[in-house]
């Protein structure tokens, strides 16, 4: 008798007819099977075998290279449970559409079927999905990304109790590209294009805009979050989830090379973008990372900003995007200085400056998380780690300060739903542009954001250690548009201001927005920062916030009467905290 997966299975394939049907095992020989796949289509390449073996780069169609969130569509049955920040289609009406687009998409081609496991496969908190897809590149990177093959197949036996994706790369039209999600059937279609979290469907489908609706029937969380340990000089590692939107620097923060090394303070990695987290008999939140494996922006790191990232990166890695030295070796910019003649852009160009950057700005590269020399022993812990803080944060020039905690939960929460940033190349659209993206969640959230909050709120009575909420900013710039902050490793002292917060040491100083570091409480030796660049930093601008606040109000009309009290509640206690002093430092 059939399983009730392939029972799935055969259904995509009798939907879009392919020639045949690969059943993947996850093992070694399938991969180099599948990757010489890869490597038959004219799009990839093997990169130099002696300096980076096992690397590939894969150039995608130049109308395919981020996530398209205009064409991603949450298919509840009513409009309002996708809420305001989503793209709703009828369920039926979005079978009806992609059905026809899915219909014989497969025809002459080879269907993967992909069975998986987010999260280590033996901890309670992971769940199982299935994706067929008739890309060998997503396959590979499904590999990387998720425990794939037999062990998913072992773990999903003859239960129906994983999560079914059907992928089809379709034609790369993107008048004809759909990434539909259906929340209440737990199911996701996907077609039309072969890049990143549009097509890696355990990514950021599943993961998170399916995983976030089971959470919060379920009573835990999916979150946008890396997740790191901040080992002290005792030796004790305090954990810590952090959200940040795409493209802010959520790789470069988990796998950071701490510049207080030499002071005993270290950054462990456990994941680098989502968070799966519940409550344990300890009363600690617990996370796990659902990944394996890190889809991380490469432009922007090098030798001299991150030597983990780097040393993660050079074997059995799939480059995105990236350019290519004469020497086979990937390059982007940011990697090590100047471009060097004979390079070729990421479309398959000679690159010249005429042709803009080299590398594509929302390149990538697929990563083992086991090779970042900064993984955390605990990383595939079954039980998770105890997440001690969760730190929103931004991109941005002005408003918001380098850092500040939260007065509490509540508040903690209004900070996390009213969290802005300068969009990135991570999604198409424009760059630069603020918006407000909650949580880090609005291009993720599987339901109506205002459910979401409340959701949070209803946590956060019911964790009897609930992790203390900060914000951070390592984007603020000065008036004549110079970041202020160096950023990477120097960001270990925030990160330390927030631990000794934790511990109930580091001094504070209160301002209306919540609580900043007080003079000389972050630890700045060996630093050359001048005081008054700490001051600006640390500036709550009582004109910015007023702007602020309108602002925020704006956003919040969107959820109109859906939208928890509590948070109209902080919105004016913020106000009144503004109103009478004219606040700063
Ligand atoms: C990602 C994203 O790829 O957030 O992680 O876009
Ligand atoms: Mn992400």
């Amino acid at each position: 008798m059939a399983t009730p997966l392939e029972k799935w299975v055969e259904e995509a394939s009798r939907l879009t007819k392919p020639e045949r049907i690969v059943w993947c095992d996850g093992s070694e020989a399938e991969n180099q099977r599948i990757i010489g796949e890869m490597l038959e289509q004219s799009d990839s390449v093997t990169l130099n075998e002696k300096t980076y073996p096992n690397c590939y780069l894969h150039r995608s169609s130049p109308n395919d290279v981020a996530r398209t969130e205009h064409l991603t569509f949450i298919c509840s049955r009513t409009k309002d449970d996708a809420g305001p920040t989503n793209n709703w289609m009828d369920p039926g009406a979005a079978k009806y559409k992609l059905g026809a687009l899915l219909d014989g998409a497969m025809r002459g081609r080879t269907m993967y079927a992909v069975p998986y496991i987010m999260g280590p496969a033996n901890s309670p908190i992971s769940k199982a999905g299935i994706e067929v897809t008739d890309s060998p590149y997503v396959v590979a990177n499904m590999r990387i990304m998720a425990r794939m093959g037999k062990v998913a197949m072992d773990r999903i036996g003859s239960s129906s109790d994983f999560v079914p994706g059907l992928h089809s790369t379709g034609d790369l039209d993107p008048t004809r590209r759909y990434i539909a999600h259906f929340p209440e059937e737990r199911l996701i279609w996907s077609v039309g294009s072969g890049y990143g979290g549009n097509a890696l469907l355990g990514k950021k489908c599943f993961a998170l805009r399916i995983a976030s609706v089971m959470a919060r029937e379920q009573g835990w969380m999916a979150e946008h979050m890396l997740i790191l340990g901040l080992e002290a000089p005792d030796g004790k590692v305090t954990y810590m989830g952090a959200a940040f939107p795409s493209a802010c620097g959520k790789t470069n923060l988990a796998m950071m090379v701490s510049t207080l090394e030499n002071q005993g303070y270290r950054v462990w990695t456990v994941g680098d973008d989502i968070a799966w987290m519940k409550i344990a008999n300890d009363g600690y939140l617990h996370a796990i990372n659902p990944e394996a494996g890190f889809f991380g922006v490469a432009p922007g790191t090098g030798m001299k900003t991150n030597r983990n990232v780097m040393g993660a990166l050079r074997h059995n890695t799939i480059f995105t995007n990236v350019a290519m030295t004469p020497e086979r070796e990937p390059w982007w910019e940011g990697i090590n200085g100047a471009p060097t003649a004979g390079l070729i852009n990421w479309k398959n160009e000679a690159w010249d400056p005429s042709k803009g950057t080299a590398a594509h700005p929302n390149a990538r590269s697929t990563v083992p998380a086991h090779q970042s020399p900064s993984i955390s022993p605990r990383w595939e812990a079954a039980e998770g780690v105890p997440i001690s803080a969760f730190i929103f944060g931004g991109r941005r020039a002005r408003v918001a300060p380098l850092v500040y905690e939260s007065f509490n939960w509540q508040h903690g929460v209004f900070v996390g739903a009213t969290m802005a940033s300068e969009t990135t190349a991570a999604a198409t659209g424009n760059v630069g542009i603020v918006r407000r993206d909650p949580m880090a969640m609005v291009p993720f959230c599987g339901y109506n954001m205002a459910d979401y909050f409340g959701h949070w709120l209803a946590m956060g009575k019911r964790i009897p250690h609930p992790p203390k909420i900060f914000h951070v900013n390592w984007f603020r710039k000065s008036p004549d548009g110079k970041f202020l902050w160096p950023g990477y490793g120097e960001n270990v002292r925030v990160l330390k201001w927030i631990l000794e917060r934790v511990e109930g040491r580091g001094t504070a100083h209160e301002t209306p927005i919540g609580y900043v570091p007080a003079r000389g409480a972050l630890t700045l030796d060996g630093m050359s920062i001048a005081p008054a660049v700490v001051d600006d930093l640390m500036r709550v601008d009582p004109e910015d916030w007023e702007q602020e606040l309108i602002d925020i109000k704006e956003f919040f009309q969107k959820f109109a009467d859906r939208l928890p009290r509590e948070l109209h509640v902080e919105h004016e206690n913020l106000s009144r905290r503004l109103a009478p002093t004219g606040v700063a430092r």
